[in-house]
């Protein structure tokens, strides 16, 4: 017995939410007994990407590598969640591409500059401001919001109403093949 397996893909400023949206919809999907991995970049720039920056090209080549692992992972019937920031439209189309149209759910968390900067988990924004860091998505960097997002969250949703969201939006992917 297989269910079919897909990539989950967040994506969003930072600060806005998404590598804690992946982990809490890994645990809905774990009570589900889904089998699931959270790719972000605490587990991919560290390792495989570790030579990337980021300037386009090495986002751009980021999310190419990241989706060509989500293939991977999907063709082992594994459910992929990814949280990356992936400003980009043409990155998180190739993105779609490579794993298949049918396999990609993309998630935009659309918390705002101000509510992330507010946050500031990282000290990243405050940096940024400061000259710092460079590149910084939002300040000095764009970021290309989805135009059509198979989900939209927003910061005035509860990480559970979002996850239920969620969850209901792909429970029909996950029936026993
Ligand atoms: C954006 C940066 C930057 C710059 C370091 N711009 O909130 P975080 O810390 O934990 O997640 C951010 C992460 C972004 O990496 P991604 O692989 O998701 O980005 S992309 O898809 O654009 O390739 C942030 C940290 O790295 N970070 N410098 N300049 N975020």
């Amino acid at each position: 017995n297989k269910h079919h397996s897909f990539l989950v893909f967040f994506t969003g400023l930072s600060g806005a939410g998404k590598s804690t949206l992946a982990n809490r919809l890994e645990e809905r999907l774990y009570n589900e007994g889904i089998h699931t991995y959270v790719l972000d970049g605490d587990n991919v720039r560290k390792g495989i990407n570790k030579n990337l920056g980021f300037s386009p090209e090495d986002r751009s080549e980021n999310n190419r590598r990241i989706a060509e692992i989500s293939k991977l992972f999907i063709d082992a019937g594994i459910v992929v969640l990814c949280a990356f920031i992936s400003p980009y439209k043409k990155d998180r189309a190739y993105i779609k591409k490579i794993v298949g149209a049918d396999n990609y759910i993309e998630v935009f968390v659309n918390t705002s500059l101000e509510e992330c900067e507010r946050r500031d988990i990282k000290g990243l924004y405050k940096k940024a401001r400061a000259g710092k860091i460079k590149n910084m998505t939002g300040i000095s960097a764009p970021y290309e919001a989805p135009e059509h997002p198979d989900i939209e969250l927003s910061e005035h949703q509860s990480i559970d109403e979002s996850v239920a969201l969620i969850f209901n939006k792909i429970k029909h992917k996950l029936k026993i093949m």
